[in-house]
């Protein structure tokens, strides 16, 4: 953002800056490419405290942008270079010896916990457009633990680490020394343990916490089994609890009491369901959809969503949106579809069959078909989920299914911050009282992505942006 503009930061000697908060504002602005240099004359920018006194200023009077530092962290909030004006210190002063209406921002203690929170990017997620992970050390740490604890059912756990990780990715500084980690005691959500947890992390490039968990066989076997489609941390629980220790143990059991029929599916295809898909692969899967469906209703119109729609370069799945101007012909093509599909021996196995859709009942409808998919012998078996919407909610499914699962979610608390809910299905004015829907009125026609964005009063954000605090390094 400040792309080789030559900054200066006045601090001490009466400049008024205090050196904590002059570390983490040349952290601030490294971590954003700008240039720090050791003397005013050959900056561009000289940030001082707007209560730095004008005798001090005049000696850098080489510097001819001198500005506060709320134009770094204002900045950094907007995600661009804002304009110096209202900003620049001369103007702050002439303000304030006018009418003394600045209050003193370094002075006022009201102000201290806001000032150190502006190392917290405040944003909801959806509008933070091109936010980075600066700390993508410390916050894989955190979500490997959430992922142990949900497997192990631990819900707190899995929520503390997931907050956790959550704050850590919208840091706007890189977390290094030891007045790094002490500033985080400052940031709501982030408790003693867990800044502790952050310091052995900085300080030793890992976690002895996860360590430990890792090294636990007990512990790997439940994650393992929480990892079988159809299984979760109850079922994982139950299977160890009954003795079983290997995959192997569980492929051996036929009483569907014990193994259901997607988690036999599940097993069968463990290996190929944990290998993620390349795109190119992903497109060759919709092609057959996009055939086989030609066929049956022409016109439909297939998008492929999730991580493929959000330029990811491999796929976990494989999510495809299906719809038609004729709401009543769409409504019957699912069904044709599988049973095509799986007759030419596309579809290999089926996860969860559509249930009957009601478009005459005039309440917005999906279908939704899960299942297995295979192009052939020298391709691996993928999951497929295929969803069908009427063409007047589909922009609100488009959305939704495009994800990232943290951008939804994000879209939706904002959503529901400005009186709204936002699901797949469409977006209704809302009134709560005591966090109870007392009120919905009818949904709102948006018959494009950027309709729902242009409602909620929110720039669009193309589907490539919406991958949350993408790691850059
Ligand atoms: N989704 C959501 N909430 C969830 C799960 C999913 O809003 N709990 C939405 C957002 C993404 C979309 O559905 C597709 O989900 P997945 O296929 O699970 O995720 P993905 O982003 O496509 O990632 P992957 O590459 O792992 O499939
Ligand atoms: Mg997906």
């Amino acid at each position: 953002m400040f792309d080789g503009l030559r900054f200066y930061v006045l601090s001490g000697h009466g400049a008024d800056l205090r050196s904590t908060r002059a570390i983490l504002l040349k952290k601030q602005l490294k971590s954003h490419k700008a240039v720090l240099v050791e003397d005013s004359a050959s900056a561009d920018v000289l940030i001082a405290s707007a209560h730095c006194p004008c005798a001090v200023l005049n000696q850098h009077q080489s510097c001819p942008v001198q500005v506060s530092p709320n134009w770094v962290s204002e900045s950094i909030l907007a995600g661009r270079k804002l304009p110096y004006q209202g900003f620049l210190l001369r103007d702050l002063k002439e303000i304030e010896t006018e009418s003394r209406s600045v209050d003193s921002l370094e002075e006022d203690p009201r102000n201290q916990k806001e000032k150190l929170d502006s190392i917290l990017d405040q944003r909801h997620a959806c509008e933070a457009l091109g936010a980075v992970n600066l700390n993508a050390n410390i916050s894989t740490v955190f979500e490997e633990l959430e992922h142990i604890y949900s497997a192990l059912g631990d819900k707190w756990r899995e929520y503390t680490y997931k907050k956790a990780a959550g704050i850590i990715k919208r840091l706007s500084i890189v977390i290094e020394t030891e007045d790094d980690v002490q500033s985080l005691h400052e940031i709501r959500g982030l408790g003693t343990k867990l800044v502790d947890k952050v310091r052995e992390i900085v300080r030793t490039g890992s976690l002895q916490k996860l360590q430990n968990l890792k090294a636990d066989p007990k512990i790997t076997t439940l994650c393992t089994f929480a990892q079988v489609w159809g299984a979760g941390a109850s079922t994982a629980s139950r299977w160890a609890s009954m003795g079983f220790k290997t995959l192997g143990d569980l492929e051996a059991v036929s009483d569907e009491q014990i193994v259901n029929r997607q988690q036999r599916i599940g097993l069968r295809y463990f290996e190929d369901f944990g290998t993620r898909i390349p795109r190119a692969e992903v497109e060759l899967i919709a092609e057959k959809v996009r055939q086989a469906l030609d066929g049956l209703l022409p016109g439909c119109q297939v998008v492929i969503c999730g991580s493929y729609r959000r330029g990811n370069q491999t796929c976990g799945d494989v999510d495809l949106l299906v719809t038609h101007e004729n709401e009543e012909k769409l409504q019957s093509v699912l069904r044709a579809l599988i049973s095509n599909l799986s007759d030419s021996g596309f579809l290999t196995d089926h996860l969860a069959m559509p249930s009957e859709a009601c478009s005459s009942c005039g309440q917005p409808w999906s279908l939704s078909y899960m299942g297995v998919c295979c192009l052939d012998d020298s391709h691996r078996h993928r999951r497929i989920d295929i969803k069908v919407y009427p063409q007047q909610v589909f922009a609100f499914a488009l959305l939704h299914f495009t994800g990232s699962e943290h951008f939804c979610r994000s879209i939706r608390h904002l959503a529901k911050k400005k009186g709204w809910t936002l699901s797949d299905l469409g977006i209704s004015k809302v009134i709560r009282v005591n966090k109870q829907k007392v009120w919905k009125g009818e949904s709102s026609v948006c018959l494009t992505e950027q309709a729902v964005f242009d409602l909620l009063g929110l720039a669009y954000v193309a589907p490539e942006q919406r991958n949350i605090f993408p790691d850059i390094r």
